[in-house]
């Protein structure tokens, strides 16, 4: 029996694993789609915690496991609607109880069910699927907007904490081997010209505009899932992020990953564009489940949250590129720079769009 076999195997009980493949295209876990000689389960998804980034992978199944248990037991108890379903995937035991397997090189493992008939697209396709989009993060926020934050542990500190960044930038700058050619005297630039807006959520949190809420972390387009039948937002995976935080961050990083048509790994940087009538139906979308708990003050930051997100990827691509990419997984040597360009290419076009930007959110919150 070959590793992953093997591995996978300890979370299917007694059915044989048949077939073991990538999946995916996260950017830190390792992700496999596994099948198992079983008629009404056929599949699950089994992934290797990136433990160099998730220092505590105990906690991160703990959160999943207080979150998934939640969000199923809320669906036990309301109507089915085949039109619109909500899903979640549940977390796989190992035959001993365990919601994790550590090989003997300390490896971390772990699996969670395959939401049957759904599927996850990397790029946004049209309006409609826009609107899905938002959906699921507004039906997602709204689910769980009755948890107590307090029972999450911090899984990933500093995780979308913009300032925390740009100090982890002004310690690796001074360090970094890599040459200063345009595209990184670009980005130098671009970086300095906006250190002191960075501030601007957290300013507001610890000015008690914005509350701690429960957050995703990572609603990025490819993380909603879509219904291969009806085409509907379905439910969001990549449980891995969430923990107490702004949901300005969430909605910025839907609308980040949604508006941007060439999507965050294009080689194009130059013409990457935020599409303003995405945004109006990923917000719309969004705002249809979440309108009843956003506050005054929650509206007068959806610009910020918009145009910090993209800013924010962008310097933590650059930050990983000048410390010799050892956070996020490249395929090649300046991937995470490339990236970083992308972003800070669509934060540029997020500023030249904001009287529009900011007009779309009046018109859709009246
Ligand atoms: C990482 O691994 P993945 O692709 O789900 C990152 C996100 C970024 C994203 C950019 C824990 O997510 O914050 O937005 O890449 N996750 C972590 O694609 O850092
Ligand atoms: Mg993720």
């Amino acid at each position: 029996m070959d590793r992953l076999t093997n591995i996978a195997q300890q979370f299917a009980a007694a059915k044989p694993v048949t077939a073991v493949q990538a999946f995916g295209s996260g950017n830190i876990n390792d992700t496999f789609l596994v099948t198992i000689a079983d008629d009404r389960e056929p599949h699950f998804v089994l992934q290797r915690i990136n433990t160099h980034v998730f220092q505590q992978p105990a906690l991160v199944m703990q959160n999943m496991r207080i979150l998934t248990e939640h969000i199923s037991a809320k669906l036990l108890h309301s109507p089915t609607n085949v039109e619109r379903r909500w899903a979640v995937p549940r977390v796989l035991l190992t035959r001993d109880d365990c919601d994790h397997w550590i090989e003997p090189d300390g490896a971390y493992w772990r699996a969670i069910s395959f939401i049957d008939g759904s599927e996850t697209i990397d790029l946004i396709q049209d309006l409609e699927h826009g609107r899905e989009v938002g959906y699921a993060l507004g039906k997602f926020h709204a689910s769980i907007s009755d948890l107590d934050p307090d029972r999450f542990a911090d899984t990933l500190p500093g995780f979308h904490i913009t300032p925390a960044y740009l100090a982890a930038y002004h310690q690796v700058l001074p360090t970094t081997e890599v040459t200063i050619d345009r595209s990184v005297e670009h980005c130098l630039n671009f970086v300095r010209e906006r250190q002191e807006w960075a501030r601007v959520l957290e300013d507001a949190k610890s000015a008690g505009k914005l509350p701690l809420r429960l957050i995703h972390g990572d609603p990025k387009v490819n993380n909603v899932l879509i219904c291969t039948t009806t085409q509907r937002g379905i439910g969001i995976i990549d449980l891995d992020t969430v923990k107490p935080g702004l949901i300005h961050y969430d909605i910025g990083d839907c609308l980040r990953s949604g508006c941007n048509p060439l999507g965050e790994e294009t080689q194009e940087w130059e013409r990457v564009q935020f599409d303003t009538q995405m945004c109006r139906a990923i917000l719309q979308g969004y705002l249809s489940q979440a309108s009843g708990f956003l506050t005054e003050d929650d509206y007068a930051y959806l610009f910020d949250g918009i145009r910090l997100i993209a800013f924010e990827l962008g310097l933590r691509f650059f930050t990983d590129y000048l410390a010799g990419n050892v956070y996020f997984k490249v395929k090649y040597p300046t991937h995470n720079l490339d990236r970083a360009l992308v972003q800070f290419q669509l934060t540029a076009s997020i500023e030249a769009q904001e009287l529009e930007i900011r007009s779309i959110i009046e018109e859709l919150r009246a």
